[in-house]
């Protein structure tokens, strides 16, 4: 496969931008490879700079669910621009995304837009603190919500893919009330409430993991969490960035049938645009300024073009069978990737919630971060690159999920399978 252009551009870019990319997760480094620079995208497919082709499983790490360019998006997004981009001031266009969001998560009564996935968990950790009066917070271990300093601690994603602790620059005085505690284990977290419970502003959780691989809540866990938290007076907080919109409709609150007090949502709803939010019960929800003390605020946030592209997505999220035939394609793939595996005598299990799945180079059952470090990075590596000069575009690390789309149909699932039995028998 030939990548002069983008190892050009990637030459280039290292000069000027840290890493050469803007995220860094996106610099491939714990898979050894270098980037591909990306020139286009269509359907379930990205085109790189040198025009080689590629399934996408990554899908901007979530957001395109639809697939890229989906003509709905590309026609709401033009039309607004017809108009301008950004105004500063209100535009019915956040009332009718904030009105879908809210008739759509059965936790949310009022919703505040944001710019980012991470914007959206530091504001209700704040909101959080500001409405209980309290300080300590409660994250698990291998859970990412952002990079905000209150809960670089213990995350996944990047952090756990560069095997970085959390981050220089954070001092201890601010992450000293943020507890990280084994995902999915409740008799720590009970415990924990017995001693800190009546000082504990907030637990905020992935209600299914996606920044240690994919990892599901294992029965009773997310009870656990909503009842010590409904008991001890504390908020659950659902990070739902990438499991809202992503696993049903409703996220994974719907699916699990639990109701967290606050949830934060981000990808999807910007339809590839820069989007966040968070949003509950309007008790809560009420003490944001203007209307109540928390402060948040954004220059950016609920701007017209990228509201538009989130309704247009959502809408089409709306369509009788969508999510019926995104889980059947989905299951088809993670039965195929773990057949594959095991006809290749290679230890390795796959998954999938919903259009997210986790596929984890270790025999281990995978219930929290613990057992997904027990995964062959190594092996991960390897099946990556082989897998990338096949056109298949995966997340560079084994601690992220894969996502399908809605545009990604049975032959692109199966040339998937295909690829992923020659490279692993190749591997064995
Ligand atoms: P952003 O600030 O990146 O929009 O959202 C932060 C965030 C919050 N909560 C969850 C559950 C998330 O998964 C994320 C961001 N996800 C990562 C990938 N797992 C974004 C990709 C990246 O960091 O480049």
């Amino acid at each position: 496969m030939n990548n002069d252009r983008s190892r050009n551009f990637f030459k280039e870019s290292i000069q000027v931008i840290p890493g050469g990319v803007n995220s860094p997760v996106r610099a491939c480094k714990s898979v050894g490879a270098e980037p591909v620079f990306i020139d286009r995208a269509e359907g379930a497919r990205i085109i790189d700079a040198d025009g080689n082709e590629y399934i996408d499983y990554v899908g901007s790490w979530g957001p395109m669910i639809l697939g890229h360019r989906h003509p709905a998006v590309i026609e709401a997004v033009r039309s607004v621009l017809s108009r301008g981009t950004s105004f500063g001031a209100p535009t019915d266009l956040e009332t009718k995304l904030g009105n879908i969001i809210v008739n759509a998560v059965p936790s949310i009564e009022m919703v505040r837009m944001v710019n980012s996935g991470t914007e959206a968990t530091m504001s209700a950790v704040r909101l959080a603190r500001g409405y209980t009066k309290r300080d300590t917070i409660i994250k698990f271990d291998g859970c990412y919500h952002g990079h905000a300093d209150t809960l670089l601690v213990e995350a996944g994603s990047g952090v756990a893919t560069l095997g970085i602790p959390g981050s220089p620059g954070i001092p201890d005085s601010v992450i000293q009330h943020t507890l990280s505690l084994p995902f999915n284990d409740s008799e720590c977290i009970k415990k924990i409430f017995d001693e800190k419970g009546d000082k504990t502003a907030c637990v905020i959780v992935e209600p299914v993991g996606g920044n240690m691989g994919m990892v599901k809540p294992v029965k009773g866990f997310l009870e656990t969490l909503r009842d010590l938290t409904e008991k001890a007076g504390s908020l659950l907080i659902f990070d739902e960035v990438m499991t809202g919109f992503r696993v049903a409709y409703g996220g994974a609150q719907s699916l699990y049938g639990i109701t967290p007090d606050l949830t934060c949502l981000g990808k999807i709803i910007g339809g590839g645009l820069p989007v966040g939010a968070y949003g509950g019960k309007k008790k809560i929800m009420e003490h944001i300024a203007p209307q109540g003390p928390v402060y948040q605020a954004g220059t950016l946030s609920g701007n017209p073009v990228a509201m538009a592209a989130g309704i247009a997505t959502l809408e089409e999220l709306q369509k009788p069978g969508f999510y019926d035939s995104l889980e059947k394609m989905s299951a088809r793939l993670a039965t195929g990737l773990e057949h594959a595996a095991k006809n290749a005598g290679i230890k390795a299990s796959a998954a999938n919630v919903g259009s997210m799945l986790g596929f984890f180079f270790t025999d281990k059952k995978v219930n929290n971060f613990e057992d997904a470090k027990t995964s062959d990075t190594q092996m991960f590596s390897a099946y990556y690159k082989k897998m990338r000069d096949k056109g298949i575009y995966l997340a560079p690390s084994q601690f992220e999920a894969l996502f399908v789309s809605a545009a990604h149909n049975k032959q692109d699932i199966d040339t998937t399978i295909i690829a992923a039995e020659e490279v692993l028998s190749d591997m064995a």
